[in-house]
């Protein structure tokens, strides 16, 4: 009989806008494919759901909520993913993930409207990351790459204070990873990818996880 499937490692990326993370993601999806690892993208916000099409709406400022209401859109947007993130590990893909969490607190306690603990309330008990890669990219280096669009929180003003709450989440936190995203995009590949071979080969042996910030 053949034994049980090793679990996927939930591999988390997170920045603030123009730091690379999805150029990355991709890049990284292909390499693992390559080298026969399964694994999968997801993003959040995912835009397509029921509170997705809402958040999309706010973030291109077609409608407006208040700060606690968009906070706890963002959070539902990835509890109602769970069950399927969590299947899909059990199966054996390792899942890597645009934004989670922690780009949850970080933009909310960016604004000034909540203290910490409040932000990170909704988020407790998700499904745990293996590794959380952050790129750290100073903001001028970040806004110089394209332009920023319309969207709501692309200000170089509002990214730094982002960028100041990112710092403050990864302190302590043992999952962390600091990538500096200022670098030549195939420099930032090979150390995202011996960061996750890691990170798979750890997770095989250790239980999915769904304490986040317990
Ligand atoms: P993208 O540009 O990556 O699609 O992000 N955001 C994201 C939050 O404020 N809270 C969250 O929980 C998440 C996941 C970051 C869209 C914007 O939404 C912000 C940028």
């Amino acid at each position: 009989m053949m034994g049980k499937q090793p679990r996927g490692a939930l591999v988390v990326f997170e920045g603030i806008d123009r730091s690379g993370k999805t150029s990355q993601t991709n890049l990284l999806n292909g390499a693992l494919s390559a080298r026969g690892i399964p694994s999968a993208l997801r993003r959040f916000p995912d835009r397509t759901t029921p509170t997705g099409l809402l958040i999309s709406s706010y973030l291109e400022g077609q409608k407006n909520l208040s700060d606690q209401v968009i906070h706890l859109l963002f959070s539902s947007n990835r509890w109602e993913a769970t069950s399927e993130m969590k299947e899909t590990l059990e199966s054996g893909t390792t899942l890597i993930v645009d934004r989670y969490a922690y780009s949850g607190v970080a933009y909310t306690a960016a604004k000034g409207a909540a203290d910490l603990d409040w932000c990170k309330a909704p988020d407790r008990g998700l499904l745990t990351p293996d590794l959380v890669i952050y790129f750290d990219i100073p903001t001028s280096v970040a806004a110089s790459r394209a332009e920023y669009g319309g969207e709501r929180y692309e200000k170089v003003e509002f990214q730094e204070k982002v960028r100041s709450q990112f710092a403050k989440l990864g302190e302590g936190d043992k999952r962390w990873a600091i990538v500096d995203a200022a670098r030549p995009g195939e420099d930032i590949h090979e150390a995202v990818l011996g960061l996750v071979l890691e990170a798979v080969e750890r997770a095989k042996n250790e239980p999915l996880r769904e304490d986040l910030w317990v």
